[in-house]
């Protein structure tokens, strides 16, 4: 009974495109373009089976994020604006794996029956369709619409181009029944970001402020949304190189966040020139974000201020309003107790770690891949979460907002205008002001940039919070990544047996040294991560383990 709700022409039109096999990993599917518009078909069908199973709006996104343009991929949003429950991960690898057209319809309907997915009844399906800059784009949500359209009942709404973080944005509001275009994203951001700023306190706007900010925008598709968006932003003087515009340069190609981060050096479009300001690089597809500075002995190299950083100084803030908001008023003290988590993965570098600990925050730690930084973020009042590739976000807990929000009426009617009122006042800005769903580069920086505002800080002041320990990263190409099986959080080796014993043994002789190794989830390859008090250990450590993976 459940065939005739699916639409089989279709099924059969798209099956004989198929190439290559995909699998569901930490960053959906993803590969070659040309290869991809059957798996993308199919995620069209896993994304209205989604919808329909929730009731709810879910996402459907078009993008490789920083891989080169030749390449594409999707991945869905559930209806929380998250990633796409683990749970369903395994059903996407066998949709995608499916031998003919017969197998897939079988797939489908054993899935439905399994997960009680309601078919055919009153309940209705709702898509939201975003896609990158990227060629290949239109192609493949052309066929993520096939894949919606298969599955009867199911509506495919297509938002056009955005930044990955705008659609899972767009996808959590639209379910929480709140206004949720583009343009109500601009508008909420710039109007936070403006609450930030008219909330520093006067003693730190005694010198002049440094408002001026170039972007790196990757070639891709945070180009002209941060133009749109700076439209909307006073007092913040924003320069936009590698925007996408033809004739500036290649999506990802020794541009962006990805390419920053990783090589240590300036973007194509900066140069000596830019010594001495502050430098923001963007990924293609705008949810990661670095800061840098060129560095004057060279005009090349740069001082990276990373993930890791980022999460810093968004943790010092954050502390610092809870210190505020828990001080004592006179004689009326208000106990106002927040669990504030900070959650990293083994690539934070040791530095920053131990910089957390002293300031006494409670800093855990996750395996690779944003789904399950952000899963523990979710455990406490406010998580805080970075890759130090540039991916994180701050999220207040569902529990937590009505606790602030009611804070926030009392103290604007014991107290108004208390330092307590405007830490609170702070930090429901930064809960607009910073994306929910997923991390964003927009509001990312534009965090950032409020934040530098209320310390009076300048780039160089932030890069000093810690020194990061030098580290090197490896890539060991292997028949099966899969045989390395690791624990804690990536950092120990499970199985082969006795090779953490080894890495163990060479780390063993280096100060400060640490080195962990992991099966990539988006290359076939082992990478390995070293770190030491020196560079020079750094590589040699990172050599050594590399040897014994191979
Ligand atoms: C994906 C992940 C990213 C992670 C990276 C690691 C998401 C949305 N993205 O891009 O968080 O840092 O993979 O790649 O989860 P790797 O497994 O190849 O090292
Ligand atoms: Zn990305």
């Amino acid at each position: 009974p459940i065939l005739c709700f699916i639409e089989r022409s279709d099924l059969f039109c798209f099956f004989y495109l198929e190439k290559k096999k995909f699998l569901y990993g930490t960053a959906g599917f993803r590969g070659e373009a040309s290869m991809l518009e059957s798996t993308v078909f199919k995620a069209g069908i896993m994304a209205a089976l989604r919808s329909l199973k929730t009731g709810l709006v879910v996402g459907l996104m078009i993008t490789a994020s920083h891989n080169p343009v030749s390449d594409n991929g999707v991945k869905i949003a559930d209806p929380s604006g998250g990633m796409m429950t683990q749970d369903w991960e395994p059903f996407a690898d066998s949709l995608a794996l499916a031998p003919d057209p017969e197998h897939l319809v079988e797939l489908i309907v054993q899935f439905a029956k399994k997960e009680n997915i309601p078919f055919g009844g009153t309940q209705s399906a709702e898509i939201l369709l975003g896609r990158d800059t990227r060629p290949s784009g239109e192609v493949l949500l052309e066929a993520a619409k096939k894949g919606i359209d298969a599955i009867i009942g199911s509506v495919a709404i297509n938002m056009g181009i955005l930044t990955t973080p705008q659609l899972h944005w767009m996808v959590r509001r639209r379910n929480m029944e709140m206004k949720a275009s583009e343009f109500d994203y601009f508008a909420l951001l710039s109007t936070s970001y403006r609450s930030l700023v008219d909330l520093i306190p006067a003693k730190t706007l005694t010198g002049t402020p440094d408002v001026k900010l170039t972007v790196d925008a990757a070639n891709g598709v945070g180009g002209e949304k941060i133009k749109e968006l700076s439209k909307l932003l006073t007092g913040l003087e924003i320069e936009v190189r590698n925007s996408g515009k033809v004739g500036e340069g290649t999506l990802n190609e020794k541009v962006g966040a990805d390419y920053v981060q990783k090589e240590k050096f300036a973007p194509l479009g900066f140069g000596p020139r830019d010594v001495g300001t502050r430098c923001v690089s963007l990924d293609g597809d705008a949810d990661r974000l670095v800061y840098f500075r060129v560095l004057p002995t060279d005009g090349r190299s740069v001082d990276l201020v990373d993930g890791d950083k980022i999460l810093s100084l968004f943790a010092l803030f954050i502390k610092e309003q809870l210190t505020i908001l828990n001080k004592e008023n006179g004689n009326e003290s208000s106990e106002f107790p927040v669990k504030l988590g900070i959650v990293q993965t083994a690539y934070a570098n040791g530095a920053s770690t131990e910089y957390l600990k002293q300031l006494g925050l409670d800093v855990v730690f996750t395996p690779t891949g944003v789904k399950y930084l952000h899963e523990k973020a979710l455990e406490y009042d406010i998580g805080i979460y970075f890759e130090a590739n540039g991916h994180g976000t701050i999220l207040f807990s569902e529990a937590f907002m009505p606790r602030l929000e009611s804070k926030s009426a009392e103290l604007s009617s014991v107290t108004p205008g208390s330092e307590q009122q405007k830490a609170v006042l702070r930090l429901l800005a930064v809960s607009t002001l910073i994306n929910q769903a997923v991390g964003d580069a927009l509001s990312g920086l534009l965090l950032v940039e409020a934040i530098l505002q209320y310390l009076g800080w300048s780039i160089e002041r932030w890069s000093e919070l810690y020194r990061d320990l030098p580290s090197r990263q490896l890539k060991v190409s292997v028949a099966d990544r899969n045989a390395i099986v690791t624990t804690n959080a990536e950092t120990t080796v499970l199985k082969p047996s006795g090779l953490q014993e080894l890495i163990n043994y060479e780390t063993a002789k280096y100060p400060k040294g640490r080195s962990f190794i992991r099966p990539s989830g988006t290359e076939d390859v082992i990478r390995v991560y070293a770190e030491a008090s020196t560079q020079e250990g750094a590589d040699s450590l990172a050599q050594a383990v590399a040897q014994h993976v191979d």
